[in-house]
């Protein structure tokens, strides 16, 4: 009826989503995929109202609790904050992590959450944690399609849970396609649990329990689940159950009918057996029901569905059909004193009469009409404007907030304290500030850990932990495998729970197989559930320069483009770092901060307040005060720009330094263009890719901060070459920008403003 545009539903899977949610208890998590629905509904998780409302986007997290109306239907959440965005009693709750698309992307994070069982119940420090956990007890249930186990993600989640010895128990739905494609073209063998079966744990070595069971089979299902279900909560084993003979009556969504790919005989198969016609045979044949009785139920069912959509389209459809009388009202009364009346009238009565109409519809007739009405000037007019304007704030909240944290643990709200330093304090390794706070921060902050390659036994392969998991034991400091994504997923699920994981990736280059994850999962976590869950998770990872293709990149307009919903650090050396470390400690955002990974063994000052002094968030330090150009960079650019500007100011020319020390949030206050009103001319300088996040500074600045007519000259960007820097010093010096590289452009600027005093070299 046009109502809604797609729909993808969990029929077909009913049985044994039934069967889970009698094996989940309070305080666990499902970590899942779009076919939830029954296993939702079954836990009250889910009302079919808000079913539908998430259908028709109702933007409104009363109607729609899992996204406001900002995912399509079919993505299932809870939520585990206040409207203040502090922590409910998640104990006391059913959990469901937020769901997102990409296949098998819910397993990294299912990993994590059932990892963070294993920290509560391991770190006997965090025995105060009564939010979160009870000893350790919750399961993470995860679900995922049988096609979809074809992904990276899902093998390296089961591996990484099998070394782990986390409770997780994972459900493969198994109906036998990934949409057209039948499983002898996914899986080996065409069987997951076969595939699988090497990781199944023995008398001597631990791994998972593997089970299979038919999804039409209730009684097989019920105790299959509760069985899973006690072994992975006394035991924390993780499980794995194939369920296999499910299917899908409407075939994948709404956009195509299974007719096309599946044949008669599976078709006819389906049919007859169908989870729900098999549990009715069940029920029939063991007189728990008669006919009549379930004939009854279901009738009831369908009148409840029916009268809950109903419900669903009034509530949606209401308040937009209010604004709509009113604009058409506004609407026709400025049309009443314009020369555009016709039209305008017209416009009026063509949005009055729209079926089912969307926000679009209102606002696009107004804001066309607006451009109409542009020479009038009259009551009316400005009636039907102040409307318009008064509604921004209103769609900015339904549409666009939550991005970043709104709770009062934002990092811009996380107040400044600065480094204690004075001519007495210790010249050390920049390393061996870092590796003073962590050893702070483990000793006073118990939800503090961390973990991945290398930082448990060696303290990461630049020291920073040295000798910290022999202070802290293993469950503070960890070892991790080689597995970037589920080392992200792993953070992103135990910063679900409460805890303050800081997840290392051990080189900025190894993010790529992080960043998905990070994309689609961290980034948009508060703006996808509108607030409903966070995950302040902290990525700590070390890049830009060193040798070769895989050890210096900065591939920082990638990450700026990607991860817009988190803040991201470039701390110029160990002292920033360690104060940006604190700041996002006292916040409640997820982080991506990445050191220097030149800078571990330069000499700095130890400051005496380590764990104390912050960093601001979005605010940058201008390293060197000049009068020419505002040189604008971050990172270990820093180092190289300062050299720059003493050969520049031997040969006359002054040049202002600015770190911008976080990309996002950019340079809150403007002190950017503060010195642009000085200087009256600019360079942003960065060693990532032509046009990456020098663009996005400049873009920043020029557009954001109103400077362009304070400009003498073009603005400019110095950026590395494009393609990845070559090996050793000389592949350095030619890819990356060299203090030569700097001088000349930045004298190059001069001369165009006065040749004669600045000749050509
Ligand atoms: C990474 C990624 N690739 C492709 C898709 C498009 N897609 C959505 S569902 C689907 C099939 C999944 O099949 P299966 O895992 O068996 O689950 P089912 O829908 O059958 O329950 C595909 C290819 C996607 N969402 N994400």
């Amino acid at each position: 009826m046009g109502k809604a545009k797609f729909g993808i539903f969990g029929d077909g899977k009913e049985l044994a989503q039934l069967a889970m949610a009698r094996a989940f208890q309070l305080g666990d998590f499902r970590a899942g995929y779009y076919r939830d629905q029954t296993f939702m509904m079954a836990l009250n998780e889910l009302s079919m109202q808000q079913y539908f409302a998430q259908l028709y986007a109702h933007a409104s997290v009363e109607q729609e609790p899992a996204s406001a109306g900002r995912l399509m239907n079919g993505h299932f959440a809870t939520r585990s904050l206040n409207e203040d965005g502090s922590w409910k009693n998640l104990t006391k709750m059913n959990n469901s992590a937020a769901d997102i698309s990409p296949t098998a992307a819910q397993m990294p994070k299912l990993l994590g959450l059932a990892y963070a069982s294993k920290i509560y119940r391991q770190n006997k420090e965090l025995n105060g944690f009564s939010k979160f956990s009870v000893n350790g007890n919750e399961v993470a249930w995860g679900t995922i399609g049988n096609a979809s186990t074809s992904e990276g993600m899902f093998y390296e989640s089961i591996n990484a849970a099998g070394v782990l010895q986390v409770p997780m128990v994972v459900s493969v739905w198994d109906d036998g396609f990934g949409i057209s494609v039948p499983n002898e073209f996914h899986t080996t063998k065409g069987s997951i649990s076969e595939v699988l079966a090497g990781f199944a744990k023995t008398d001597t070595a631990p791994g998972f329990e593997i089970l299979k069971v038919k999804g039409w089979d209730y009684e097989a299902l019920l105790k299959t689940y509760l069985h899973a279900g006690e072994l992975a909560r006394t035991s924390h084993i993780p499980v794995l159950i194939h369920v296999e003979e499910l299917t899908q009556p409407q075939g994948h969504s709404t956009s195509g009918s299974h007719e096309r790919y599946k044949s008669q005989e599976r078709l006819s198969w389906e049919k007859d057996w169908d989870c729900n016609a098999k549990f009715r045979g069940y029920i029939l044949s063991n007189q728990i029901a008669t006919a009549d009785r379930l004939d009854q139920i279901e009738a009831e069912a369908k009148a409840q569905a029916k009268q809950e959509k109903e419900a669903a389209w009034t509530a949606f459809s209401g308040e937009i059909k209010k604004e709509l009388a009113m604009a058409v009202g506004l609407l026709t009364d400025a049309a009443q004193h314009s020369t555009r009346k016709v039209i305008l009238e017209q416009m009026a009565q063509e949005l009055s009469k729209t079926i089912n109409p969307i926000r679009k519809d209102v606002f696009t007739t107004v804001r066309k009409s607006l451009m109409l009405l542009r020479f009038d000037s009259n009551t009316a007019k400005s009636k039907l404007k102040d409307w318009y304007k008064a509604q921004g704030p209103l769609n900015f909240d339904r549409y666009s907030s939550h991005l970043y944290s709104q709770s009062e643990w934002n990092v811009l709200a996380v107040e400044e304290i600065k480094p204690l330093i004075n001519e007495k304090s210790p010249l050390v390794d920049g390393r061996e500030i870092l590796q003073a706070f962590f050893d702070t921060t483990l000793e006073n902050n118990p939800a503090f850990f961390a973990f991945g390659e290398d930082v448990g036994k060696i303290g990461d392969v630049n020291q920073a932990f040295a000798g910290l998991q022999a202070k802290y034991g293993e469950v503070r400091v960890q070892d991790t495998g080689i597995r970037e994504c589920t080392i992200i997923g792993q953070g992103i699920g135990a910063a679900l729970r409460g805890l303050r994981p800081i997840a290392e990736i051990q080189y900025l280059d190894y993010l790529l197989y992080g960043i998905q994850l990070l994309s689609d999962d961290l980034a948009c976590l508060q703006y996808r559930t509108k607030g409903g869950q966070k995950a302040p998770l902290i990525v700590r990872t070390r890049g830009h320069r060193l040798e070769g293709v895989w050890h210096s990149g900065s591939p920082m307009g990638m990450i700026l483009s990607s991860l817009r919903g988190m803040v991201i650090c470039v701390p110029r050396n160990m002292t920033q770092a360690a104060g940006m470390y604190a700041t996002l400690l006292k916040s409640d955002e997820p982080a991506l901060v990445i050191e220097c990974l030149n800078g571990y063994r330069l000499k700095e000052q130890m400051p005496s307040n380590l764990g104390e002094f912050t960093v601001p968030m979005g605010k940058p330090d201008i390293l060197r005060a000049g009068k020419d150009i505002t040189i604008v960079t971050y990172g270990s650019m820093c180092r190289v720009i300062l050299d720059a500007a003493i050969e520049l100011a031997e040969i006359g020319i002054s040049i202002e330094v600015i770190d911008v020390q976080t990309l996002l949030p950019f340079d809150v206050h403007g002190v950017i263009g503060e010195s642009i009103k000085r200087t009256n001319r600019v360079i942003f300088a960065d060693e990532d890719v032509p046009g990456g996040a020098s663009a996005f500074m400049m873009q920043q600045v020029i557009e954001g901060q109103d400077v362009f007519k304070f400009l003498d000259s073009e603005p400019q960007t110095i950026a590395a070459k494009a393609h990845r820097p070559a090996y050793s010093t000389d592949g350095d010096y030619f890819s990356k920008p060299s203090i030569e590289d700097i001088v000349e452009q930045v004298y190059a600027m001069m001369h165009e403003t006065d040749p004669k005093k600045y000749p050509a070299i």
